[in-house]
């Protein structure tokens, strides 16, 4: 591997930066701040590759990302995969690949759906099985051509569970058959991660730490209780199968700013990944740099600010400089300052590559002593980060919508109020029985509908907008409202009652997120609208072949990523061409107002309730143009 040409006998040397940022890991002090980053896609992008071959052929994988990183100046070699996929692929799932984005796990089929699943499934062999052994060949290849050992990235428990179950399925067999997924915790933790692991362990020379990604493992896509019952555990067990060592980690939680201790969170935190405290951007920006400073210094910890991707993509070469600046500032002050990385979130294949320039010259300039920002502490409960500045919603959450409800009218019937109350309650077994009995008094349905269900649906989601509630909460209170709803459904067919309107909801081609679509289609339904939901990684072709059938009065597309964003104008732009005069709306967490402004969108929905509003306002006109 020694060219000859270089000092160093390896291929690709990170020199200085990575020696800084091993010393933290194993528990000293750096000299100045290293940088940590997450580029896979982006150097792909760059470097001309297609995420077919990319993603497939290691050697490929690892001198394109190598490359670019050190190109770029960057501190740490960085190889992050399709992190959440790999195990489920291995396990059976369908991947869905693509030229310029990450493949990702087909989440619409399920791989695991009951006990039957379960037992038929066979572990997968570490060696064998889906791209296991392409992950070890990747991480033996960069170890050679850099000398580093690069950790073993798993999709942690229960994010594993989500991919292979669906995660609106995980979420209600927790409350509806909870034994059966802890068998299914304790499968993919003995079965799966464990074996697969300890074979990194054992083939990678100076192996030691395997990082848990976990996404949906954190608030407010799980709940605190959710957390200790069916995360911690999985979590504690799976070092314990590991070896017990320190490195068997999960560093990426969210959600510090939904905790009701946000420091007793932060100690959990630590007990899952005691090398450092990792707080990643949007919740370091909204629960401020200095809260996190203090807390590391009463640990005395290791601690790392994490600088979201949003603003690496969208943002100005000074707002991009600021923040980093006011992270290695704040990160690096007072007596264990010396033990602090920063992390860049995760550099897109959309990113300007100007911006990740941008990035690691405000590192160098910080660590090279020039201060333009000294003292300006931006971030924190009162502070406006540039990339959702507008009054952009926080992770489609936290948008305060209503406040104060008009959905609780005190002045309703008893029995409505009752109904209304099950479904606040998350009561699936009284609501039907409440709902019989308002039929057998002799109410009309249409009235039960629209004074005992829907309202409550409205309340919750403007509950879970402002924050209050979390994703599991609205979850149940859409199952209680289904099974009243159930019991209407026949006679509303029968009397033949229409629905409010059709609406055709899908998230976009390239894109597998749907936790966001799936609670505005369940809110939609809610408030009595039809719903065809055409689920993820939606073709425009589809959208509109299905509209023009249902005849729908609105079409609904969502993307969670940028890079999927530019198929929302691709697909408005195709219904346009087909001549349908139907209207559109879009959300989505990286959608805003001025880019539904931009493709011609017919509006913007920040959250659930908005996206609701949007839709019965759009029809609303309609209605009265036809009139
Ligand atoms: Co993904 N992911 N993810 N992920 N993930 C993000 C989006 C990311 C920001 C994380 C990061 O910073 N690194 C990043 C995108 C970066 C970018 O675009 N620049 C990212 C990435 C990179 C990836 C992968 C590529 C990771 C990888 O493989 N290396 C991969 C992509 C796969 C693909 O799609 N091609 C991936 C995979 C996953 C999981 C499978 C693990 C999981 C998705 C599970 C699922 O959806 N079934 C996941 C998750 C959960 C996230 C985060 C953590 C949360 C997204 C979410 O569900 N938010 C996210 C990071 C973050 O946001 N902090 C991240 C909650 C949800 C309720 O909000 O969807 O915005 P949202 O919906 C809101 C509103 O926006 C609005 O209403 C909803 C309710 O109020 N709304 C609408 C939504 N749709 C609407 C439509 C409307 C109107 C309103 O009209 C029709």
């Amino acid at each position: 591997m020694d060219k000859g040409t270089k000092m160093s006998k390896y291929e690709y040397d990170f020199g200085e930066g990575l020696k800084q940022y091993k010393k933290i890991i194993d528990g000293g002090e750096a000299d100045f701040v290293p940088v940590t980053t997450q580029m896979a896609e982006f150097c792909m992008k760059y470097g001309g590759h297609n995420g077919h071959d990319f993603f497939r052929d290691p050697e490929l994988f690892v001198r394109g990302s190598l490359e670019v990183q050190l190109e770029m100046g960057y501190h740490v070699p960085d190889m992050v995969w399709d992190v959440y996929s790999v195990e489920a692929e291995a396990l059976g799932g369908q991947m869905a690949w693509f030229d310029e984005l990450y493949p990702a796990l087909d989440n619409t089929e399920v791989i695991i759906a009951n006990e039957k699943d379960l037992a038929r499934m066979k572990a997968p062999d570490p060696l064998k099985s889906g791209r296991m052994p392409w992950v070890m060949e990747v991480l033996q290849i960069c170890r050679e051509l850099t000398g580093y050992t690069h950790y073993i990235h798993y999709c942690s428990p229960i994010n594993l569970a989500a991919q292979v179950m669906q995660f609106e399925r995980l979420i209600l067999a927790m409350v509806e058959n909870p034994k059966f997924v802890h068998k299914l915790m304790d499968f993919l933790v003995e079965e799966v991660l464990a074996p697969y692991i300890n074979t990194y362990l054992k083939i990678v020379p100076g192996a030691s730490i395997a990082n848990g990604k976990d996404a949906v493992g954190s608030l407010p896509f799980i709940t605190e209780e959710i957390l200790h019952e069916f995360s911690l555990p999985y979590l504690a067990k799976l070092r314990k199968l590991c070896g017990g060592g320190a490195g068997i980690r999960s560093d990426n939680w969210w959600g510090d700013s939904f905790a009701q201790d946000i420091e007793k969170y932060w100690d959990i935190k630590l007990d899952v990944t005691p090398q450092y405290l990792k707080i990643q951007d949007p919740d370091c920006f909204r629960v401020g740099t200095e809260r996190a400073r203090a807390f590391a210094d009463s640990r005395e910890c290791a601690l790392s600010f994490g600088v979201g991707t949003l603003l690496l993509q969208v943002g100005t070469k000074e707002e991009i400089t600021q923040r980093i600046h006011e992270y290695m500032e704040v990160g690096s002050s007072g007596p264990f300052g010396k033990k602090f990385f920063l992390y860049l979130c995760s550099f897109s294949a959309q990113t300007p590559p100007e911006n990740v320039r941008y990035a690691i010259e405000a590192v160098n300039s910080f660590n090279a002593g020039e201060r333009p920002y000294a003292g300006k502490v931006i971030s924190g409960p009162e502070g406006v980060a540039p990339e959702i500045k507008g009054g952009k919603g926080f992770m489609g959450i936290g948008s305060k919508y209503s406040g104060v409800s008009e959905f609780r009218d005190e002045s309703r019937k008893q029995i409505f109020k009752e109904i209304y109350q099950t479904i606040m309650d998350f009561d699936d077994q009284l609501c039907p029985v409440l709902v019989q009995k308002a039929m057998d008094d002799g109410e009309d349905p249409l009235e039960i509908l629209d004074e005992g269900l829907i309202p409550p649906m409205g309340e919750i989601g403007d509950m879970f907008a402002s924050g209050e509630l979390f994703v599991p909460e609205m979850l149940l209170a859409a199952r209680a409202m289904k099974s009243g709803l159930a019991i209407l459904k026949p006679i509303l067919v029968k009397t033949q009652t229409k629905p409010k309107g059709t609406v055709v909801i899908a998230t976009v081609f390239g894109d597998l997120h749907d936790i966001g679509k799936n609670l505005v289609g369940m809110m939609l339904e809610g408030a009595g609208f039809k719903v065809i939901d055409l689920g993820v990684n939606t073709k425009a072709d589809e959208i509109i072949e299905t509209a023009k059938e249902v005849k729908a009065d609105v079409v609904g597309l969502s993307a969670l990523l940028t890079t999927t964003m530019p198929f929302m104008k691709l697909t408005i732009e195709a219904i346009r061409d087909e001549g349908l005069d139907i209207p559109v709306i879009i959300g989505g967490a990286p959608v805003s107002q001025e880019f539904a402004d931009n493709v011609d969108a017919h509006g913007y929905g920040d959250n659930a309730p908005i996206a609701v509003q949007l839709v019965k306002d759009l029809i609303n006109a309609q209605k009265e143009a036809a009139a």
